[in-house]
């Protein structure tokens, strides 16, 4: 079991007991433990033979620690199950709903025997929520919006979720011997910001018509299925764990790349290919690119000579969108998009000093392994009290500490001292000006009133970024993904000021944000804003992030020269708006 399945476990089951109304140090120490599990850096199935290294992580005491070795052996956690009977399996459901804390879910149950998204629905059709204690209409008809939401996206996951199941089920068919490429196919090769279900295609001598069926048998038998949809001659499907579905194919070499270019999509972009396709007396298939008249085969080997077969340039599956990547194609001039590999900082990043997990130090010790050249510390400001907020004086005080480490690094890497500033709700921000005027990265983001009208909201960040301290707009619509749409607000209005203030624009790569989304992220090309990407990190490890958000600059088709942290440090600040 991985780590993050047994923190979801841990988790869950404070959640229950929290529900439950147990005892809340028990619930904290589930809490703890899931977090502990969640950045741990070693592998707890490692572990599992020598449970003193599993002692050694903080927050495990010998309970949990017992836990975790039930989960390792029977795949479960037995009070988890228990309060899972004495409720219901749904209830859990219940929780991915906006506003829905263990407390509400408590009170829906114990009032209305409600268990389910479904039974919170019909009863709040049936008006039985009206005469609930601190339910009002307006609380009600948050949480039908929130179920409406929700019914729309259950069945897609994370990007980062559905990355990481792909990268073990590759790791595993590679093992296969004669199973030489194994790659992913669909909407996570494009990139796509979520993922409906996992395509993967494998090739190899050991997908020889002769011998395929040894490989679909090993495929079958893929240790974490929970269940086997089916298996065919050259298909498996199955669903993992967590439901999500995956769907590999194992393919003679010969088509290998007819196939990767069917599956990888976007169903768009093949429907405009395969036109192409016809006018010049091809067929295409996922099997191969065909001459109509005598069905001989023109290309199927790889993606390259089927384009170029069509008169196009390979193009980057990020781009397969049928936004105009096929013109850009024909006449050779698809962008040279940006790449991993390109950023020389992350300027959006919290410490212990609000509610990060690392210190300074660690911070800037963790973005020099990645090779970075700078990073910007952006803690949160006293109005977010539940991070543990800075005041001014905080601030202040912050700031010198994180100038005394960009000392103690010594120039391997330049640690800039910033803020993530509230945007309160009148657009005011929530720190001095004389206090941000001491600060290189001033971020400044919505985290609250979030209903908000459309016309007040856009009024309230545009008067935010014209302060002229206010050098980058966070994560600019406050959407979650799954969970909570963006607020409402004049996008276009919002960033055309912005390009004429010189204020960049975020794309918060963080996976489970996004924001701006692709499409936006071209609309402020357009009118000319400048773009960070940034990770939002609140720990080490949430560094790497970075890539998901790589995926949706090059789903907006950006450049390199797009986006300002690809610039050298002393580059970078002047490039951000000049300050007063
Ligand atoms: P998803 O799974 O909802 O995140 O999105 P995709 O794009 O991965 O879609 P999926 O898994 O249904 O199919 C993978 C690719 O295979 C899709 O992008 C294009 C191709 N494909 C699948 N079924 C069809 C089809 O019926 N017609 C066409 N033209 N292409 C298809
Ligand atoms: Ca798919
Ligand atoms: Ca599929
Ligand atoms: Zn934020």
């Amino acid at each position: 079991m991985d780590n993050r399945t047994i923190a979801q476990l841990l988790g869950e089951t404070a959640d229950l007991l929290e529900i439950s109304n147990a005892d809340s140090f028990r619930v904290r120490s589930y809490r703890r433990a899931a977090e502990a599990v969640e950045s741990s850096t070693v592998q707890l199935s490692t572990l599992c033979s020598d449970v003193k290294k599993l002692l050694e992580i903080p927050g495990i005491g010998k309970g949990m620690a017992a836990n975790i070795l039930d989960m390792e052996k029977t795949g479960s956690l037995p009070l988890r199950e228990e309060l899972l009977a004495k409720y219901k399996p749904t209830m859990l459901e219940l929780l991915k709903l906006p506003g829905m804390g263990p407390k509400t879910v408590a009170l829906m149950w114990d009032a209305l025997q409600v268990g389910s998204v479904e039974e919170l629905e019909t009863a709040i059709a049936e008006g039985r929520l009206n005469n609930l204690p601190r339910f009002g209409a307006k609380q009600i008809e948050k949480l039908r919006k929130g179920i409406e939401d929700h019914k729309k996206n259950s069945g897609r996951f994370l990007i980062d979720e559905g990355e990481i199941a792909a990268e073990k089920i590759i790791a595993y068919l590679r093992a296969f011997p004669g199973l030489e490429k194994v790659e992913v196919a669909g909407s996570l090769r494009r990139g796509r910001e979520t993922v409906g279900d996992l395509d993967i295609l494998a090739t190899g001598p050991a997908c020889a018509e002769n011998l395929v069926s040894a490989a679909v048998d090993y495929t079958a038998a893929y240790p974490p299925i929970a269940d086997l949809i089916a298996k065919g001659q050259n298909k498996v499907s199955f669903r993992l764990r967590n439901g999500l579905q995956v769907d590999v194919r194992l393919l003679p070499e010969s088509s290998y790349g007819a196939a990767m270019q069917y599956f990888t999509g976007s169903k768009m972009h093949n429907v405009t290919v395969r036109q192409r396709a016809l006018k010049k007396g091809y067929t295409l298939s996922e099997y191969s690119l065909a001459r109509l008249d005598d069905g001989s085969v023109v290309a199927s080997a790889t993606e390259e000579e089927i384009y170029a077969a069509l008169g196009l340039d390979w193009i980057p599956p990020e781009m397969r969108e049928n936004n105009g990547e096929i013109e850009a194609a024909e006449q050779h001039r698809l962008p040279e998009l940006i790449r991993q590999g390109d950023i020389r900082g992350d300027v959006h990043m919290h410490t212990i000093a609000t509610d990060g997990k690392n210190t300074i130090r660690e911070m800037a010790e963790a973005a020099l392994a990645r090779g970075y050249e700078y990073i910007a510390i952006t803690d949160h400001s006293k109005n977010l009290a539940m991070t543990n907020g800075l005041d001014d004086a905080r601030a202040l005080e912050h700031v010198r500490r994180i100038r005394e480490v960009d000392k103690e690094m010594e120039g391997r890497i330049r640690v800039f001292p910033g803020i993530e500033v509230d945007i309160l709700g009148d657009g005011a921000v929530d720190l001095s000006d004389e206090v941000l005027a001491q600060m290189d990265v001033v971020v400044a983001s919505v985290h609250t009133l979030f209903n908000q009208p459309i016309e007040e909201m856009t009024a309230r960040v545009i008067r935010a970024i014209e302060n002229p301290y206010v050098r980058i707009l966070g994560h600019p619509t406050g959407r979650l993904l799954l969970r909570r749409e963006g607020f409402q607000i004049d996008l276009r209005a919002v960033l055309e000021r912005a390009s004429a203030l010189g204020v960049a624009v975020e794309h918060n790569a963080y996976p489970d944000r996004l924001d701006l989304c692709d499409r936006d992220l071209r609309l402020a090309k357009e009118l000319g804003c400048r773009i960070t990407v940034n990770t939002d990190s609140h720990h080490t490890s949430h560094m790497e992030k970075m890539r998901y958000g790589i995926r949706q600059l090059r789903r907006a088709w950006l450049r390199k020269e797009d986006v300002l942290n690809t610039l050298h440090p002393e580059e970078f600040l002047a490039a951000l708006r000049p300050l007063p």
